[in-house]
């Protein structure tokens, strides 16, 4: 099974004004095409090479002389997942599934909110913010570079990503910002609610 790169679920234009056609420009046509490209260097001639990619990182994982492999392949996937959480005209609140998980964990869906920019903007460096689904629960989880929920037995129901090449054109530093475009203007709580 080749690894290649999917197109984005809509037009570069699409998340304007609030991340530009350049930042998907870059990321997606340059970031993602590069961890695709770097894995499939990898993985060539190796058992890995057909593997479904989910099978890739979840094999890589916590293998220091398979670290090349899982970073790339989890950024592939990583990205991939990204590009869904947010539409044009995104915002609002989830839906009555993803809701009722919600507000069980958090107590509401503004404490959750809360909760999940905090852990976005705290996590130090490079990486991820998540929402996944433990078993029957929601819950709020961080990671570092290209480390991801399924590499620690999660299924993913939302992310933003925090590395800075995500948001550093349209909001330079300022890391909060993004995330409150992302939550106001960009999520897309359907792609999150079809995952329950
Ligand atoms: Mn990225």
């Amino acid at each position: 099974m080749a690894i290649t790169l999917p197109d984005l679920p809509y037009a570069k234009d699409a998340l304007e004004p609030h991340i530009s056609a350049r930042t998907l420009e870059f990321h997606h046509d340059k970031h993602h095409q590069a961890y695709v490209t770097n894995l499939t260097k990898l993985i060539a001639g190796t058992d890995m090479e057909n593997m479904p990619l989910e099978d890739i990182i979840k094999k890589s994982s916590g293998d220091a002389a398979k670290a090349g492999i899982f970073n790339n392949a989890a950024q592939v996937w990583n990205h991939t997942f990204y590009w869904n959480c947010m539409k044009k005209n995104g915002g609002g609140k989830p839906g009555p599934k993803l809701s009722a998980k919600i507000d069980a964990a958090f107590g509401s869906f503004d404490k959750f909110i809360e909760e999940m920019k905090n852990a976005a903007v705290t996590q130090f460096g490079s990486g991820w913010a998540w929402l996944v689904l433990d078993g029957d629960t929601v819950k709020i989880m961080k990671t570092s570079n290209a480390d991801c929920p399924l590499a620690h037995g999660q299924k993913a129901v939302l992310t933003i990503d925090v590395w800075e090449h995500a948001y550093y054109l349209d909001f330079q530093n300022r890391r909060p910002d993004y995330l409150a475009t992302f939550f106001e203007k960009l999520v897309n709580w359907e792609f999150a609610e079809s995952l329950m």
